[in-house]
Protein backbone atom coordinates (compact mmCIF):
# COMPACT_ATOMS: atom_id res chain seq x y z
CA UNK A 1 0.00 0.00 0.00
CA UNK A 2 1.16 3.88 -1.05
CA UNK A 3 -0.08 6.25 1.21
CA UNK A 4 0.00 9.58 0.14
CA UNK A 5 -0.42 12.91 1.56
CA UNK A 6 -4.39 13.25 1.83
CA UNK A 7 -4.36 16.43 4.59
CA UNK A 8 -6.96 18.97 3.48
CA UNK A 9 -6.03 22.59 4.15
CA UNK A 10 -8.91 22.71 6.69
CA UNK A 11 -7.11 20.30 8.75
CA UNK A 12 -3.99 21.46 8.15
CA UNK A 13 -5.33 24.83 9.57
CA UNK A 14 -6.24 22.83 12.91
CA UNK A 15 -2.82 21.55 13.66
CA UNK A 16 -1.56 24.64 15.12
CA UNK A 17 -4.30 25.92 17.39
CA UNK A 18 -3.16 23.81 20.35
CA UNK A 19 -6.67 24.63 22.17
CA UNK A 20 -5.54 21.89 25.14
CA UNK A 21 -2.87 25.00 26.46
CA UNK A 22 -5.29 28.06 25.74
CA UNK A 23 -5.86 28.11 29.52
CA UNK A 24 -9.65 29.59 29.13
CA UNK A 25 -10.90 27.47 27.00
CA UNK A 26 -12.89 24.47 28.02
CA UNK A 27 -10.65 21.87 26.52
CA UNK A 28 -7.89 23.18 28.29
CA UNK A 29 -9.76 23.96 31.49
CA UNK A 30 -10.75 20.30 31.37
CA UNK A 31 -7.61 18.82 30.64
CA UNK A 32 -6.11 20.56 33.64
CA UNK A 33 -8.73 19.32 35.98
CA UNK A 34 -8.07 15.95 34.58
CA UNK A 35 -4.31 16.40 35.09
CA UNK A 36 -4.89 17.70 38.78
CA UNK A 37 -6.27 14.34 39.78
CA UNK A 38 -3.46 11.95 38.64
CA UNK A 39 -0.78 13.47 41.03
CA UNK A 40 1.73 10.68 40.38
CA UNK A 41 1.99 10.83 37.05
CA UNK A 42 4.35 12.97 35.24
CA UNK A 43 3.18 15.19 32.77
CA UNK A 44 3.45 15.24 29.25
CA UNK A 45 2.53 17.54 26.40
CA UNK A 46 3.96 17.07 22.50
CA UNK A 47 2.72 19.78 20.39
CA UNK A 48 4.01 17.69 16.85
CA UNK A 49 0.74 16.17 15.91
CA UNK A 50 2.75 14.28 13.38
CA UNK A 51 3.80 10.44 14.37
CA UNK A 52 5.41 7.41 12.60
CA UNK A 53 3.26 4.87 10.84
CA UNK A 54 4.92 2.26 13.57
CA UNK A 55 4.11 4.21 16.84
CA UNK A 56 0.84 5.08 15.68
CA UNK A 57 -0.12 1.59 14.57
CA UNK A 58 2.58 -1.37 14.23
CA UNK A 59 4.20 -1.09 17.62
CA UNK A 60 0.49 -1.08 18.69
CA UNK A 61 -0.22 -4.11 17.13
CA UNK A 62 -3.01 -3.08 15.25
CA UNK A 63 -2.85 -5.54 12.12
CA UNK A 64 -1.94 -4.16 8.47
CA UNK A 65 -4.87 -4.71 7.01
CA UNK A 66 -7.29 -2.59 10.16
CA UNK A 67 -9.95 -0.76 8.46
CA UNK A 68 -8.39 2.56 10.43
CA UNK A 69 -5.65 2.47 8.45
CA UNK A 70 -7.09 3.06 5.31
CA UNK A 71 -6.80 6.60 3.36
CA UNK A 72 -10.60 6.73 4.23
CA UNK A 73 -9.66 6.80 8.12
CA UNK A 74 -6.70 7.87 8.97
CA UNK A 75 -4.60 11.22 7.32
CA UNK A 76 -1.24 10.60 5.82
CA UNK A 77 1.78 13.04 5.72
CA UNK A 78 3.38 10.53 3.76
CA UNK A 79 4.42 6.59 3.87
CA UNK A 80 5.83 7.33 7.20
CA UNK A 81 3.92 9.46 8.97
CA UNK A 82 0.44 10.29 10.05
CA UNK A 83 -1.66 12.81 11.87
CA UNK A 84 -1.65 10.83 15.74
CA UNK A 85 -5.18 9.01 15.31
CA UNK A 86 -4.81 8.60 18.90
CA UNK A 87 -2.85 9.63 21.84
CA UNK A 88 -1.48 5.97 22.69
CA UNK A 89 1.24 6.75 19.88
CA UNK A 90 3.42 7.74 22.63
CA UNK A 91 3.22 4.40 24.34
CA UNK A 92 6.47 2.55 23.03
CA UNK A 93 8.70 5.52 22.24
CA UNK A 94 8.06 7.15 26.18
CA UNK A 95 7.82 4.29 27.55
CA UNK A 96 11.15 2.95 25.73
CA UNK A 97 13.11 6.23 26.21
CA UNK A 98 13.99 5.33 29.70
CA UNK A 99 15.26 1.57 29.34
CA UNK A 100 16.35 0.03 32.38
CA UNK A 101 14.22 2.63 34.49
CA UNK A 102 10.97 1.39 33.83
CA UNK A 103 9.50 4.91 34.09
CA UNK A 104 6.40 4.29 32.67
CA UNK A 105 3.88 6.81 34.36
CA UNK A 106 2.73 8.88 32.45
CA UNK A 107 -0.44 11.18 30.98
CA UNK A 108 -0.32 13.25 27.96
CA UNK A 109 -2.97 14.98 26.20
CA UNK A 110 -2.96 16.30 22.32
CA UNK A 111 -5.32 16.68 19.06
CA UNK A 112 -5.85 13.69 17.11
CA UNK A 113 -7.26 13.44 13.88
CA UNK A 114 -9.30 11.28 12.60
CA UNK A 115 -11.66 10.77 9.35
CA UNK A 116 -14.92 9.83 11.57
CA UNK A 117 -18.70 10.03 11.21
CA UNK A 118 -19.83 13.96 10.47
CA UNK A 119 -22.91 14.41 13.51
CA UNK A 120 -22.49 16.45 16.71
CA UNK A 121 -20.25 14.01 18.59
CA UNK A 122 -17.88 13.27 16.15
CA UNK A 123 -15.29 15.67 14.91
CA UNK A 124 -12.34 14.79 12.75
CA UNK A 125 -10.12 16.85 14.89
CA UNK A 126 -10.39 16.11 18.26
CA UNK A 127 -8.55 15.66 21.94
CA UNK A 128 -7.44 12.77 24.07
CA UNK A 129 -5.78 12.43 27.27
CA UNK A 130 -3.65 8.94 27.17
CA UNK A 131 -2.39 7.72 30.39
CA UNK A 132 -0.38 4.30 31.88
CA UNK A 133 1.11 3.75 34.60
CA UNK A 134 3.34 0.52 35.84
CA UNK A 135 1.67 -0.88 39.21
CA UNK A 136 3.94 -2.16 41.70
CA UNK A 137 3.95 -6.24 42.44
CA UNK A 138 1.11 -7.46 43.87
CA UNK A 139 -1.54 -4.75 43.36
CA UNK A 140 -4.01 -6.00 41.31
CA UNK A 141 -3.95 -4.37 37.57
CA UNK A 142 -7.44 -4.23 37.15
CA UNK A 143 -9.16 -3.08 40.08
CA UNK A 144 -6.22 -0.12 39.97
CA UNK A 145 -7.53 0.59 36.84
CA UNK A 146 -11.15 0.58 37.86
CA UNK A 147 -10.66 2.98 40.87
CA UNK A 148 -9.00 5.22 39.37
CA UNK A 149 -11.78 5.55 36.69
CA UNK A 150 -14.30 5.88 39.17
CA UNK A 151 -12.20 8.44 41.05
CA UNK A 152 -11.48 10.62 38.38
CA UNK A 153 -15.45 10.84 36.88
CA UNK A 154 -16.06 11.58 40.59
CA UNK A 155 -13.47 14.01 40.51
CA UNK A 156 -14.90 15.72 37.50
CA UNK A 157 -18.74 15.43 37.56
CA UNK A 158 -18.99 14.91 41.49
CA UNK A 159 -22.30 12.28 42.38
CA UNK A 160 -24.15 13.91 39.50
CA UNK A 161 -23.73 11.31 36.70
CA UNK A 162 -24.30 7.60 36.01
CA UNK A 163 -21.58 6.13 34.41
CA UNK A 164 -21.03 2.14 33.41
CA UNK A 165 -18.21 -0.31 32.98
CA UNK A 166 -18.89 -2.00 30.01
CA UNK A 167 -16.38 -4.90 30.14
CA UNK A 168 -14.83 -6.98 27.07
CA UNK A 169 -15.65 -10.54 28.90
CA UNK A 170 -19.32 -9.09 27.76
CA UNK A 171 -19.33 -6.92 24.96
CA UNK A 172 -17.69 -8.48 21.59
CA UNK A 173 -17.00 -4.47 20.68
CA UNK A 174 -15.04 -3.45 23.32
CA UNK A 175 -11.61 -4.25 22.16
CA UNK A 176 -7.81 -2.79 21.65
CA UNK A 177 -5.53 -4.63 19.85
CA UNK A 178 -2.65 -3.20 22.87
CA UNK A 179 -4.85 -4.14 25.96
CA UNK A 180 -6.20 -7.39 27.66
CA UNK A 181 -9.29 -7.05 29.67
CA UNK A 182 -10.36 -4.09 28.06
CA UNK A 183 -13.20 -1.96 29.24
CA UNK A 184 -14.90 1.37 28.06
CA UNK A 185 -16.97 3.85 30.57
CA UNK A 186 -19.66 5.19 28.97
CA UNK A 187 -22.31 7.57 30.88
CA UNK A 188 -25.50 8.51 30.43
CA UNK A 189 -26.66 11.81 30.96
CA UNK A 190 -29.61 14.81 30.00
CA UNK A 191 -28.80 16.97 27.16
CA UNK A 192 -31.56 19.09 25.67
CA UNK A 193 -34.11 17.05 27.78
CA UNK A 194 -32.98 14.33 25.73
CA UNK A 195 -31.49 11.58 27.68
CA UNK A 196 -28.48 10.33 25.79
CA UNK A 197 -25.64 7.65 25.73
CA UNK A 198 -22.07 8.43 25.24
CA UNK A 199 -18.67 6.38 25.10
CA UNK A 200 -16.33 8.36 27.42
CA UNK A 201 -13.05 6.60 27.21
CA UNK A 202 -11.55 2.86 26.74
CA UNK A 203 -8.93 1.45 29.11
CA UNK A 204 -6.79 -1.69 29.84
CA UNK A 205 -4.35 -3.60 31.56
CA UNK A 206 -1.55 -3.10 28.59
CA UNK A 207 -0.81 -6.42 26.37
CA UNK A 208 1.59 -8.49 27.32
CA UNK A 209 3.59 -8.28 24.06
CA UNK A 210 4.13 -4.45 24.16
CA UNK A 211 5.67 -4.81 27.74
CA UNK A 212 8.07 -7.04 26.79
CA UNK A 213 8.94 -5.42 23.56
CA UNK A 214 9.28 -2.49 26.28
CA UNK A 215 11.50 -4.25 28.38
CA UNK A 216 9.05 -4.67 30.67
CA UNK A 217 8.35 -8.11 30.63
CA UNK A 218 7.82 -9.11 34.01
CA UNK A 219 5.64 -5.92 34.75
CA UNK A 220 1.96 -4.89 34.35
CA UNK A 221 0.50 -1.82 33.63
CA UNK A 222 -2.64 -0.11 32.85
CA UNK A 223 -3.76 2.53 30.24
CA UNK A 224 -6.58 4.34 29.29
CA UNK A 225 -7.65 7.12 26.47
CA UNK A 226 -10.19 9.56 26.55
CA UNK A 227 -12.21 11.90 24.38
CA UNK A 228 -11.78 15.43 26.07
CA UNK A 229 -14.81 16.66 23.96
CA UNK A 230 -17.55 14.49 24.79
CA UNK A 231 -16.18 15.12 28.48
CA UNK A 232 -16.59 18.61 28.15
CA UNK A 233 -19.92 18.28 26.29
CA UNK A 234 -21.40 17.35 29.19
CA UNK A 235 -19.80 19.12 31.88
CA UNK A 236 -19.99 22.65 30.09
CA UNK A 237 -23.43 21.57 28.47
CA UNK A 238 -21.83 22.28 24.91
CA UNK A 239 -24.49 20.67 22.24
CA UNK A 240 -22.02 20.63 19.55
CA UNK A 241 -18.96 19.59 19.11
CA UNK A 242 -17.86 22.26 16.48
CA UNK A 243 -18.31 24.70 18.83
CA UNK A 244 -15.02 23.73 20.35
CA UNK A 245 -13.49 25.37 17.06
CA UNK A 246 -15.73 28.58 16.67
CA UNK A 247 -13.68 32.20 16.93
CA UNK A 248 -17.12 33.62 17.95
CA UNK A 249 -16.67 35.75 20.90
CA UNK A 250 -20.02 34.72 22.48
CA UNK A 251 -18.65 31.08 22.60
CA UNK A 252 -14.91 32.20 23.92
CA UNK A 253 -15.84 34.93 26.30
CA UNK A 254 -17.97 32.73 28.68
CA UNK A 255 -15.25 30.98 29.40
CA UNK A 256 -12.76 31.30 32.64
CA UNK A 257 -9.60 29.54 33.25
CA UNK A 258 -10.15 26.97 35.96
CA UNK A 259 -14.09 27.42 36.53
CA UNK A 260 -16.40 25.02 34.71
CA UNK A 261 -19.80 26.80 34.05
CA UNK A 262 -22.70 26.24 31.97
CA UNK A 263 -22.54 27.44 28.35
CA UNK A 264 -24.97 29.93 27.95
CA UNK A 265 -26.84 29.39 24.18
CA UNK A 266 -26.90 32.07 22.09
CA UNK A 267 -28.74 32.14 18.72
CA UNK A 268 -27.42 29.80 16.21
CA UNK A 269 -27.09 30.70 12.46
CA UNK A 270 -29.80 29.27 10.31
CA UNK A 271 -29.15 25.82 8.56
CA UNK A 272 -30.20 24.25 5.74
CA UNK A 273 -30.09 20.97 3.83
CA UNK A 274 -30.03 19.20 0.96
CA UNK A 275 -30.72 15.48 0.30
CA UNK A 276 -28.95 13.16 -1.85
CA UNK A 277 -30.15 9.35 -3.18
CA UNK A 278 -28.75 7.07 -4.64
CA UNK A 279 -28.29 3.33 -5.41
CA UNK A 280 -25.23 1.71 -3.71
CA UNK A 281 -23.24 -0.71 -5.43
CA UNK A 282 -20.87 -2.98 -3.07
CA UNK A 283 -18.05 -0.68 -2.79
CA UNK A 284 -20.37 2.43 -1.43
CA UNK A 285 -19.54 2.98 2.64
CA UNK A 286 -20.88 5.95 4.96
CA UNK A 287 -17.32 6.83 5.74
CA UNK A 288 -16.19 6.99 2.18
CA UNK A 289 -19.14 9.49 2.14
CA UNK A 290 -17.92 11.60 5.29
CA UNK A 291 -14.25 11.67 3.86
CA UNK A 292 -15.69 12.79 0.44
CA UNK A 293 -17.68 15.59 2.27
CA UNK A 294 -15.19 16.54 4.19
CA UNK A 295 -12.91 17.30 0.93
CA UNK A 296 -15.06 19.62 -0.44
CA UNK A 297 -16.09 21.49 2.45
CA UNK A 298 -13.46 23.42 3.40
CA UNK A 299 -14.90 25.82 5.25
CA UNK A 300 -16.67 23.24 7.95
CA UNK A 301 -20.36 23.89 6.93
CA UNK A 302 -21.25 20.48 7.08
CA UNK A 303 -23.05 19.69 10.32
CA UNK A 304 -24.31 16.13 10.33
CA UNK A 305 -25.01 13.58 7.51
CA UNK A 306 -27.69 11.04 8.64
CA UNK A 307 -29.33 8.43 6.64
CA UNK A 308 -33.13 9.03 6.27
CA UNK A 309 -34.43 6.76 4.05
CA UNK A 310 -33.58 3.08 2.59
CA UNK A 311 -35.39 0.42 0.22
CA UNK A 312 -34.62 -2.32 -1.89
CA UNK A 313 -35.51 -2.12 -5.49
CA UNK A 314 -35.78 -4.90 -7.79
CA UNK A 315 -32.48 -6.55 -6.14
CA UNK A 316 -31.09 -3.10 -5.42
CA UNK A 317 -30.53 -1.04 -2.50
CA UNK A 318 -31.61 2.44 -2.97
CA UNK A 319 -30.59 5.35 0.36
CA UNK A 320 -31.33 8.50 1.07
CA UNK A 321 -28.79 10.76 2.75
CA UNK A 322 -29.73 14.18 4.40
CA UNK A 323 -26.77 16.52 4.54
CA UNK A 324 -27.53 19.57 7.11
CA UNK A 325 -25.07 22.37 6.89
CA UNK A 326 -24.79 24.95 9.18
CA UNK A 327 -22.10 27.40 9.72
CA UNK A 328 -20.79 28.35 13.14
CA UNK A 329 -19.57 31.66 12.81
CA UNK A 330 -21.78 33.61 9.86
CA UNK A 331 -24.62 33.02 7.86
CA UNK A 332 -24.72 30.20 5.26
CA UNK A 333 -24.46 31.72 1.76
CA UNK A 334 -27.01 29.65 -0.87
CA UNK A 335 -24.52 29.86 -3.45
CA UNK A 336 -21.79 28.11 -0.99
CA UNK A 337 -23.81 25.13 -0.24
CA UNK A 338 -24.90 24.82 -3.73
CA UNK A 339 -21.40 24.25 -4.61
CA UNK A 340 -20.69 21.55 -1.87
CA UNK A 341 -23.44 19.79 -2.81
CA UNK A 342 -22.79 19.51 -6.42
CA UNK A 343 -18.98 18.50 -5.54
CA UNK A 344 -20.23 15.70 -3.51
CA UNK A 345 -22.54 15.13 -5.88
CA UNK A 346 -20.12 14.39 -8.57
CA UNK A 347 -17.21 12.93 -6.59
CA UNK A 348 -20.20 9.89 -5.31
CA UNK A 349 -20.44 9.42 -9.02
CA UNK A 350 -16.56 9.50 -10.05
CA UNK A 351 -15.27 7.86 -6.92
CA UNK A 352 -17.74 5.99 -5.49
CA UNK A 353 -19.60 4.67 -8.97
CA UNK A 354 -22.93 4.83 -7.26
CA UNK A 355 -26.20 5.48 -9.07
CA UNK A 356 -27.61 8.94 -8.28
CA UNK A 357 -31.62 9.25 -8.45
C1 LIG B 1 -8.66 4.96 21.54
O1 LIG B 1 -8.33 5.92 20.86
C2 LIG B 1 -7.65 4.23 22.39
N1 LIG B 1 -6.33 4.73 22.07
C3 LIG B 1 -7.99 4.46 23.86
C4 LIG B 1 -7.23 3.55 24.78
C5 LIG B 1 -6.04 3.96 25.36
C6 LIG B 1 -7.71 2.27 25.05
C7 LIG B 1 -5.30 3.11 26.18
C8 LIG B 1 -7.01 1.42 25.89
C9 LIG B 1 -5.81 1.84 26.45
P1 LIG B 1 -11.20 5.12 20.89
O2 LIG B 1 -11.01 5.10 19.44
O3 LIG B 1 -12.39 4.41 21.42
O4 LIG B 1 -9.95 4.49 21.65
O5 LIG B 1 -11.23 6.63 21.36
C10 LIG B 1 -11.17 6.99 22.72
C11 LIG B 1 -12.20 8.07 23.04
O6 LIG B 1 -12.05 9.18 22.17
C12 LIG B 1 -13.64 7.62 22.82
O7 LIG B 1 -14.10 6.91 23.94
C13 LIG B 1 -14.36 8.95 22.64
O8 LIG B 1 -14.58 9.57 23.89
C14 LIG B 1 -13.33 9.78 21.92
N2 LIG B 1 -13.57 9.85 20.46
C15 LIG B 1 -13.36 8.87 19.53
N3 LIG B 1 -13.65 9.32 18.28
C16 LIG B 1 -14.04 10.62 18.41
C17 LIG B 1 -14.43 11.66 17.50
N4 LIG B 1 -14.44 11.47 16.17
N5 LIG B 1 -14.77 12.87 18.00
C18 LIG B 1 -14.72 13.08 19.32
N6 LIG B 1 -14.35 12.17 20.25
C19 LIG B 1 -14.01 10.95 19.81
MG1 LIG C 1 -14.18 3.56 20.90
Amino acid sequence: MIYKNNIPPSILDKTNKVLYKVSNHPICILKEKIFEYFTDLVKIEIDNPYVSIENNFDRLRVPANHPSRRMTDTFYKNDKEVLRTHMTSYLYPIGKSNTGKSQLKYITCGDVYRKDAIDATHYPVFHQVDAFCIVPEGVDVKQDLRNRLSGLIKHIFGDSISYQFLEDSEHDDVYFPFTVDSLEVSATFKMDEEEKQLELLGAGTVHPDIMKDLGLANHQAWAFGLGIERLAMVLFNIPDIRLFWTQDKRFLNQFKAGEITKFQPYSKYESCYKDISFYLNSQFSYNDLCAIARDEDKNNLVESIILIDEFDNKGKTSQCYRINYRSMDSTLKNSEVDKIQKAIRKRLVDDLKVELR
